[in-house]
């Protein structure tokens, strides 16, 4: 017995040691389903449409909104062709306009001339979203330039009321975004919001929603309104002493993570297909190309975030056909470049210690299988193709439902006995596409040089693309 203890004082360090690096933090399994989801679009819709204002002051006329032939169901259309998973809505942005008959407000859909007063945004979209298969989304500003409660502790409870509202008429809601943007309400006065309350509220009424702010608790913002993640990119972050809005850590700090936060808390790339946020008739030739779409889909994706893209309806309430066609072709080309993965024909294979074993997991294309890779050049993975094959992408996924491990790796490309290539890259976490000039290869070996324990990779596909899609400008 006491041998037994000895020997479990001895090793129970250890065990805690390789629990500690391997297996915390995770992510919950809503934020394993998030990462899934990969790009969906935003919708930036209210009286900013009508007006061209990029920010409401939040005393325009609610009759200002008053779309022609707005239809939800055309947004779904648009989203499902450009194959994003789902719609993020500004249910309310920083004017205050509720796109829904809100009981907390007088400045909403009800008071405008829109359908009489009888339409209901957030209704005909969270349909249509059911109808279409898409994940519906909700973008609520706790900043508000109208509410006469603003800046007091009234309006911490009208947040809370406007969110219970929103998620007992229209959920499920699976993504709500919490804006960090703060200023002035009517009364010149900036709100303290009770950031513990709000999430009370989400726990109590919806407790599948991931939640989007700067500081998580779920998502967290990337840093910046391009699109473009940290080529090192953690998935987690520390956030004791931080919060949404000007108490947000630092925006480089965001594009990146901590590597050893605390907390799972994935960054989403917000960006917008047009110059602004909202619709503007003058920004009709400012649409962003699908070869501009999919270089941002390399930085985001590609390092492990998701991609949130706005698409704003315009004044018809429809998304504009100069939208719509950019998003086809950017579907196009994301399943030309990587419809045909190279590796399906391919071999794995896992050396340790001078001893081979085939590793099917890493080409199996589920991403619960998974092979264990410890760092150092001890041990590696070696992808064999049948035949010499040209390839100018390679995408890494790890196995992030134990962590995120690797910190630095290598791919080195093969041509019989030579290397005629290597390119090194640093985090993987859920998915990391790497692309280079193109080479013609027999194989290739993934070597990881540091890890912040042992790594697990989940997938590795190779492609080739049509070189002019190949990452432009690495920043
Ligand atoms: C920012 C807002 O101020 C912009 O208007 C926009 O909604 C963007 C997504 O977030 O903080």
């Amino acid at each position: 017995m006491k041998r037994f203890s000895v020997l479990l004082a001895l090793l129970l360090p250890m065990i805690i040691l390789a629990q500690k690096n391997r297996l915390s933090p995770v992510p919950s399994p809503q934020q394993l389903a998030w990462h899934d989801k990969e790009f969906y679009l935003f919708m930036h819709f209210g009286p900013n449409t009508f007006t061209g204002k990029e920010w409401g002051e939040g005393n325009e006329q609610a009759g200002v909104f008053n779309p022609s032939s707005l239809d939800c169901r055309q947004w779904c259309e648009v989203a499902r062709k450009a194959g994003a998973k789902g719609i993020i809505i500004t249910a309310k942005h920083h004017d205050g306009f509720c796109l829904w008959p809100s009981k907390y407000s007088t400045h909403t859909v009800r008071e405008s001339a829109w359908k009489n007063g009888k339409g209901d945004v957030l209704k005909e979209l969270s349909e249509a979203c059911k109808e279409y298969g898409l994940k519906f989304g909700v973008y609520l500003s706790p900043w508000d330039r109208n509410h006469p409660d603003y800046g007091t502790e009234k309006y911490n409870e009208v947040f809370r009321n406007m969110m219970k509202e929103i998620f007992l008429a229209y959920g499920p809601v699976w993504e709500l975004w919490w804006d960090g943007a703060n200023g002035e309400g009517p009364n010149g006065k900036k709100q303290v919001y009770d950031w513990n309350g709000f999430k009370e509220t989400v726990s109590e009424f919806s407790p599948n929603t991931v939640v989007f702010s700067d500081v998580g608790p779920h998502i967290r913002w990337i840093g910046n309104e391009k699109g473009i993640a940290g080529i090192t990119n953690w998935n987690t972050l520390d956030t004791l002493g931080f919060t949404p809005g000007h108490g947000a850590p630092p925006t480089d700090t965001l594009m990146r993570g901590n590597i050893n936060g605390s907390a799972w808390i994935p960054a989403e790339c917000d960006v917008s297909i047009r110059p602004g946020w909202f619709y503007r008739a003058g920004e009709d030739d400012k649409v962003k190309s699908a070869t501009e779409l999919f270089q941002l889909y390399l930085k985001s994706t590609g390092r492990g975030a998701n991609l949130l893209l706005n698409v704003p309806p315009d004044q018809r309430g429809l998304i504009h056909a100069i939208d719509s066609v950019a998003l086809v072709n950017f579907n196009q080309m994301r399943t030309a470049a990587f419809g045909n993965d190279l590796c399906r024909s391919a071999r794995a294979e896992f050396l340790a210690a001078g001893v081979t074993a085939d590793a099917p997991e890493l080409l199996d294309g589920f991403q619960s299988t998974s092979h264990e890779i410890v760092p150092g050049i001890d041990q590696m993975f070696r992808i064999y193709f049948p035949t010499r094959t040209k390839v100018n992408c390679i995408s890494i996924m790890e196995a992030i439902q134990y962590g995120q491990s690797v910190k630095e790796f290598e791919i080195l490309l093969w041509d019989g006995n030579k290397v005629v290539q290597s390119v090194f890259g640093t985090t993987i976490g859920r998915k990391r596409i790497l692309t280079f000039p193109e080479k013609e290869i027999t194989r290739f070996s993934i070597v990881v040089h540091q890890a912040k324990g042992a790594a697990r990779i989940a997938e590795v596909s190779a492609y080739l693309f049509s070189p002019d899609l190949v990452e432009k400008k690495v920043e």
